[in-house]
């Protein structure tokens, strides 16, 4: 390869490894046949981590801002090569496998992931929990939901071509950043390279706060996809109070010998108003999204657009608050007919109430979508 390669290592106090690793790092290069650097990300390292990083061969750059993100970040701005791998300052990951993600570059693919589960994993590198709990559960998750087809989602060495990161669109300044880079390269459609690469007993203490940072990986994964946060949970719910709130709305229903009554369709009004609001919240939140240009149009938003006019959304909700209105109407009309006497009817009362608040979030978030739409987008 006649490209330079720009190695980044952040590195928080990591006094014990730091030194190897830069040196492990650049005999890799030398091996490989390619020119390139050894940056060292410092923000805050106490033990002098920096300055035996420096003596070792590499060029160190300090960023003000905390986390792991952060220090990625200043060391791609700063990188000079055209092919970024990085990896950790501890000392567990094998550089043999450098000519391997160097490989796969030339070979075209534009993110090449290593995978410590296809290459081998000394036993003790990885704490049991991460291993068999919470790996699986985050890198399922993130798989389900972004379809990445990655295997080791949180492995630290990695490799791109500087020429991607734009369509890496990278933000997330704490370990999360790992979860974001993965997203981000199979939502933006590069090509995505898989690597084996070795994993060994770290030296140091790890700075991962597996509670804390496992979170951030959790809450990262949720908040990128209004469709599965918001969306599929707001129909669901919308759609089992709507369910209940209408079979009951004739009178109470048996079913399997038992008796569904008033208070089951209490429950089915509170389901619609909860699942209309989570809902209203994933439309905004998607539109949001995609007119910021931060998600490409995806099918929700496709059926929202074809569906959805202010227009509509305003005629919607005023037959919906009619409905409610014309009912609650009758109601009092009874009740005067009957020279105001003892007055029962629940049911219907209910129903009106939900129909009427329904019609009234209808009308004011088609407003606030329109506006969304029409404001927040760039003047073309
Ligand atoms: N500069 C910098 N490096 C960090 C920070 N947090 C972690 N690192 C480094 O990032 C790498 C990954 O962190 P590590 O503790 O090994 O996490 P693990 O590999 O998931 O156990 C190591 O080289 C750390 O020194 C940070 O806030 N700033
Ligand atoms: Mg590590």
């Amino acid at each position: 390869m006649n490209e330079g390669v720009s190695v980044i290592l952040p590195c928080l106090n990591e006094i014990e490894s730091v030194a190897a690793v830069v040196r492990e790092a650049l005999h890799a290069m030398e091996e490989a046949g390619v020119a390139g650097e050894v940056i060292v990300v410092d923000n805050g390292s106490t033990d002098g981590s920096a300055e035996v990083a420096a003596s070792a061969g590499a060029r160190v750059v300090r960023e003000r801002r905390r986390g792991y993100g952060a220090a990625y970040m200043a060391g791609f701005a700063a990188a000079a090569g055209d092919v970024i791998v990085m990896a950790d300052a501890d000392g567990s990951y094998d550089f043999a496998a450098l000519p391997a993600f160097l490989d796969r570059i030339r070979d075209g693919d534009q993110f090449v992931m290593g995978s410590r589960f296809k290459g081998h994993l000394e036993p003790g590198a990885m704490p049991w929990t991460h291993r068999h709990i919470g790996s699986p559960i985050l890198s399922g998750l993130l798989n389900l939901l972004y379809h990445t087809g990655v295997d080791d989602a949180h492995c630290g060495m990695r490799a791109f071509r500087r020429d991607v990161l734009d369509d890496l669109r990278l933000r997330m300044p704490g370990m999360e950043f790992a979860s974001e880079m993965v997203v981000n390269a199979a939502r933006s459609g590069l090509r995505i390279g898989e690597v084996p690469v070795n994993y060994r007993v770290r030296g140091g203490r790890s700075k991962l706060r597996t509670i804390p940072d496992g979170w951030r990986h959790l809450r990262f994964l949720m908040l990128y996809s209004p469709t599965h946060l918001f969306v599929v949970p707001g129909l669901a719910l919308l759609v089992i109070g709507l369910v209940l709130l209408v079979a009951l709305l004739p009178g109470p229903v048996v079913v399997l010998g038992r008796l569904f009554d008033i208070h089951v369709m209490v429950l089915g009004a509170l389901l619609t108003l909860i699942g209309f609001q989570i809902l209203a919240i994933g439309l905004y939140a998607k539109t949001l999204a995609v007119t910021l240009r931060l998600q490409p149009p995806d099918r929700t938003l496709g059926i929202l657009r074809r569906v959805f006019s202010l227009e509509r959304g305003l005629v919607a909700g005023a037959v919906l608050f009619m409905v409610g209105f014309i009912v609650d109407f009758g109601i009092a009309a009874t009740w005067v007919a009957s020279g105001f006497g003892p007055l029962n009817e629940v049911r219907p009362a209910l129903f009106a109430l939900v129909a009427m608040l329904l019609g009234m979030q209808t009308v004011f978030s088609s407003f606030f979508l329109f506006a969304i739409e029409l404001q927040v987008r760039e003047p073309a």
